[in-house]
């Protein structure tokens, strides 16, 4: 029988293989001086690894303590490896890994928010990232304010020693900040909803509001909360890739992360303290982050959300699938140039078409295995910025919505079949999967009827976009087709008008 491979872990550092890339610092002198909350592929990928490239160049107190509040908990496999992970960048047959030290320690904190709390409030952290997908924030898409009817806020108002959500985990924070140590932090957004970091002051000021005791001017002069845009596509993790780790290099890493080659950091240049200067290594501080957010949700992740949605509904199981699909590919390309395209404001040093391209080959990429039910999964919170703001703008000019209706309507035929088509391979999750089931329960299978109910749903169809009916005509032909034997023609329709 064959011994079982060596986990990952400092005392195999000096004996990887050569492919692989090491830390080119001294890890055991490295100390905590930051916190990020939801470790998952993508901060792996990400952040992390910005971080282990300003270490190489410039070392300092930038360990960074990971903190999950949602499952699955990471702290006992990184904890077993010392924090170290492998990070593989592919692309179609080429492989580059390297082993990522900057995280020192993750703290699992799902049962309750003590942990975390020790962590956030301690004050050697000057600075918290955050990536905790769009519906953490537990904002009204359509308005961005705080939704005070949400579960976790109205518990969190209720108890606010023992938060779950994380507006209530950061006000707590600054609470006990304020109360013990007074040090001031800055709290960076990486999540894709538009003006991340205005969302996040909003929802903890409202928070903090409702808190009293003066907490909510405390945190307007020690904190702040700096806008972000991140790319870079790094799927869930599957059991496949880490097994090819064991297969490739010998060794076992129960928690690898896998992205594409580009990666992409903007941040605002509005902090509270000290923050890495990852703008050494590639990222980008600028004064005003939307226009590069703009570019990105609306063409990258609109394109993704479009080829998931039409994607499923066509049966294909990935996005390299869905853009291999020359029908799909063709729609997508249309819709972006012509109609979201021009409604962007021009980025310094970017050709809005050759973005596109680039967008689309990035899609292509075949090791990148992101399924679309991955995309489409939390949809609701996602159309807003990817398609729904586009179309607000178009309406505006009085420009032509016809392209940009069809994922709008994909999205909702996805969440009225979930329960009869998807939900038995693949748990169908969005925060309003049951309001639109809900809908279809009542209405059947009528387009216009399911169209109406669905459009009134105000926390993501803002009223003066539900109402407009050059949008009612074009999301309810492309649902009538959509959810017909023969989905596509609702892309073969929308391309021939
Ligand atoms: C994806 C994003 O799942 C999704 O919503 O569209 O995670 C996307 O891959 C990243 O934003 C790319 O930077």
């Amino acid at each position: 029988m064959n011994a079982s491979p060596e986990t990952l872990g400092p005392a195999l550092l000096d004996r990887l293989p050569v492919s692989v890339q090491r830390p080119a610092y001294d890890r055991a002198a490295l100390a905590r001086g930051m916190a990020h909350l939801g470790v998952g592929a993508f901060h792996r990928c990400h952040q992390a690894e910005y971080t282990d490239d300003l270490l190489s160049l410039q070392f300092d107190r930038w360990g960074v303590v990971g903190v999950n509040i949602r499952p699955p908990g990471l702290a006992d496999t990184l904890g077993r490896q010392s924090g170290l992970y492998t990070r593989l960048i592919r692309e179609n047959s080429h492989v580059e890994a390297r082993v990522i030290g900057s995280i020192v320690k993750v703290v699992d904190s799902q049962e309750s928010a003590e942990p975390a709390l020790d962590v956030l409030a301690s004050p050697d952290i000057e600075l918290v990232t955050m990536t905790v997908t769009e519906k953490g924030y537990c904002h009204i898409p359509s308005s961005g304010e705080l939704d005070l009817g949400h579960p976790d806020i109205v518990h969190d108002l209720a108890n606010p020693e023992t938060p779950r959500s994380v507006p209530g985990i950061i006000a707590r924070t600054l609470e006990l900040r304020r109360a013990t140590h007074g040090r001031s932090l800055t709290l960076l957004s990486c999540d894709n909803i538009p003006t991340n970091g205005v969302i996040l002051e909003k929802v903890v000021r409202t928070f903090a509001e409702r808190r009293g005791k003066g907490l909510a001017d405390w945190i307007a002069a020690n904190a702040a909360f700096p806008c972000a845009m991140v790319d870079r596509i790094a799927p869930a993790v599957t059991r496949d890739d880490l097994d090819s780790v064991e297969q490739w290099f010998g060794y076992r890493d129960g928690a690898v992360a896998v992205g594409e080659p580009f990666r992409q950091w903007v941040i605002e240049q509005k902090f509270a303290g000290r923050v890495p200067r990852w703008d050494l290594v590639g990222a980008t501080f600028v004064d005003d982050v939307t226009p590069f957010e703009h570019l990105k949700m609306r063409v990258l992740n609109g394109a993704q959300t479009t080829l998931a949605t039409l994607g499923v509904l066509a049966g294909l199981e990935h996005t390299f699938d869905a853009v291999a699909d020359p029908l799909l590919a063709a729609f997508v390309r249309r819709m972006l140039v012509q109609e979201t395209l021009p409604t962007l404001t021009p980025v310094p040093g970017v050709l809005p078409l050759a973005y596109v391209e680039q967008s689309l080959g990035r899609l292509q990429n075949t090791a990148i295995r992101h399924r679309n039910h991955q995309i489409a999964t939390d949809g609701s919170q996602k159309i807003v910025q990817r398609l729904l703001n586009p179309i607000r703008d178009r309406l505006r000019q009085g420009a032509g919505i016809g392209l940009l209706s069809v994922p709008v309507a994909g999205w909702m035929a996805y969440l009225i079949q979930a329960s009869t088509r998807f939900g038995k391979r693949w748990p169908v999750s969005d925060p309003y999967a049951g309001k639109v089931a809900g809908i279809a329960d009542t209405v059947g299978r009528d387009a216009p009827a399911l169209a109406s109910g669905i459009l009134a749903i105000d926390t993501i169809f803002a009223p003066g976009l539900a109402a407009n009916e050059t949008f009612r005509a074009a999301v309810t032909s492309a649902l009538d087709d959509l959810l017909s034997d023969d989905p596509m023609a609702a892309v073969r329709h929308s391309l021939e008008q």
